[in-house]
């Protein structure tokens, strides 16, 4: 089986790259020309037998159309190509409507031109939902009537950021180019998903690295938590520093809106899930996720208690530039398609989540020069 995947070199690119070279495989991974080295994520891969790569850019569609010229035996496509910072999206919304929405198009229009027999897979998102969820109205243990609010297959989109827009374009198109030309196109409607391979920016990794790189900086100037100024407790102050010594100093965690709520899982879960739909005889669209939400601040008290610091509140600095012209304020999914027709579930829960993206940090902390040294 031969495979080509365009985001190679994101987060799930190089989960998928793993997981389809463990499944015999033979992978080529389209990476983007790059003036700094863009494979920090696949580089133990590049030497693995089975496992090539091609440059190549969604927005370009002779770069598209020429790595399907040169593998028309291709078996599954998988586009995880995307400008996917939703924040960053308001700034670029042109950009991210080129790559993440024209840039589907542009796979959909060369797979029909190139006349390729193969399976393809859109890296659809929860944000596609926005604002909008369903409502059951089950009973709890003790017969109380209570509102589940979730996300599933059938719910509206209403997008809340150019990203989300862009996504549901790309989402359309796969379905008007499955019912135009038959293409075998599935999308799954992934929720959040992280791991200590997510991109910097994103909350999750965001914080999980600072604690990993506080903790360092503590260890190396010798300085015991409780040796830190009472003063920079003050929500106005931006930076840590030491009683009486306020050169050495460190800048505090700083963060948008904390009161969202997000279905977080691990990413290595969800690459399985993508496989799994372009398994299927006929091409569909599934919902993967967790089926719990949490907010950004349980995130939080789960991460800095595992880091043994007591509390997160006085290292955190709530800035304004974080916070989006429009929210999402609340995600949960609702797994049933995936886990009836392609007997997928998730492996782990949000504790452990967390604490293996705080572990990893904490370890990668110590090893490398940390970016404030820098
Ligand atoms: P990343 O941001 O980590 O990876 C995005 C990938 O797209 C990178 O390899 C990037 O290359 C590549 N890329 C960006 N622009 C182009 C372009 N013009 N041409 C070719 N490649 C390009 O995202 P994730 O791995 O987290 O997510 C994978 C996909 O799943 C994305 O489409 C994302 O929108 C979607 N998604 C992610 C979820 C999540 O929680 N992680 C949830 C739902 C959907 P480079 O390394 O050079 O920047
Ligand atoms: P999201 O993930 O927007 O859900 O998109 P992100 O981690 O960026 O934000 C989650 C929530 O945290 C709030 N937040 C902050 N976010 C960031 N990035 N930085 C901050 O400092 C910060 N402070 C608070 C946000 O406002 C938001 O409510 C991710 C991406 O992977 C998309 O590509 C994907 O489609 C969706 O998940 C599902």
């Amino acid at each position: 089986m031969k495979a080509i995947i365009f985001g190679v070199t994101g987060q799930d690119g190089s989960y998928l790259a793993e997981l389809l070279l463990e499944k015999d495989y033979e992978v080529i991974g389209v990476c983007r020309r790059s003036s700094v080295n863009n494979a920090e994520r696949i580089k133990h891969l590049l030497d693995i037998e089975g496992f090539n790569t091609m440059t190549g850019d969604v927005t370009d569609v002779s770069s598209i159309t020429g790595i399907f010229q040169a593998h028309p035996d291709v078996n599954e496509i998988y586009n995880l190509a995307a400008q996917s910072h939703v924040g960053v999206s308001f700034k670029q919304p042109g950009a991210t409507w080129d790559i993440t929405g024209k840039g589907c198009l542009n796979i959909l229009q060369s797979i029909v031109d190139v006349g390729l027999d193969a399976r393809f897979y859109q890296a659809s998102s929860s944000e596609m939902f926005g604002d909008s969820y369903d409502i059951r109205l089950p009973k709890d243990r003790s017969g109380e009537v209570y509102k589940d609010k979730y996300q599933d297959e059938m719910t509206r989109f209403t997008p809340q950021s150019p990203y989300a827009v862009a996504k549901v374009a790309a989402h359309q198109s796969v379905r008007l180019y499955r019912e135009a030309y038959g293409v075998h196109g599935s999308c799954g409607i992934l929720f959040n998903h992280e791991s200590p391979r997510r991109g910097e920016n994103f909350v999750t990794r965001k914080i999980t690295k600072w604690i990993g790189e506080f903790l360092e900086w503590l260890c190396h100037n010798n300085i015991p938590v409780d040796r830190l100024s009472k003063e920079c407790w003050n929500d106005d102050i931006e930076i840590l520093y030491c009683s009486g010594d306020e050169q050495s100093s460190f800048p505090k965690l700083r963060l948008g809106n904390l009161d969202s709520f997000r279905d977080w899982g691990f990413a290595g879960d969800y690459v399985e899930a993508m496989w799994m739909m372009l398994q299927q005889e006929k091409p569909s669209d599934f919902v993967v996720c967790t089926g719990e939400t949490h907010s950004v601040r349980e995130f939080l008290e789960i991460a800095f208690e595992h880091a043994g610091l007591e509390h997160w509140s006085p290292y955190v600095f709530i800035d304004p530039e974080f916070y989006r012209p429009a929210e999402v304020d609340y995600l949960r999914g609702d797994n049933f398609k995936a886990r009836q027709f392609l007997n997928w579930k998730p492996t782990n829960s949000f504790e452990d989540l967390v604490t293996m993206m705080v572990d990893h940090d904490i370890d990668d902390s110590y090893t490398k020069v940390p970016s404030y040294a820098q």
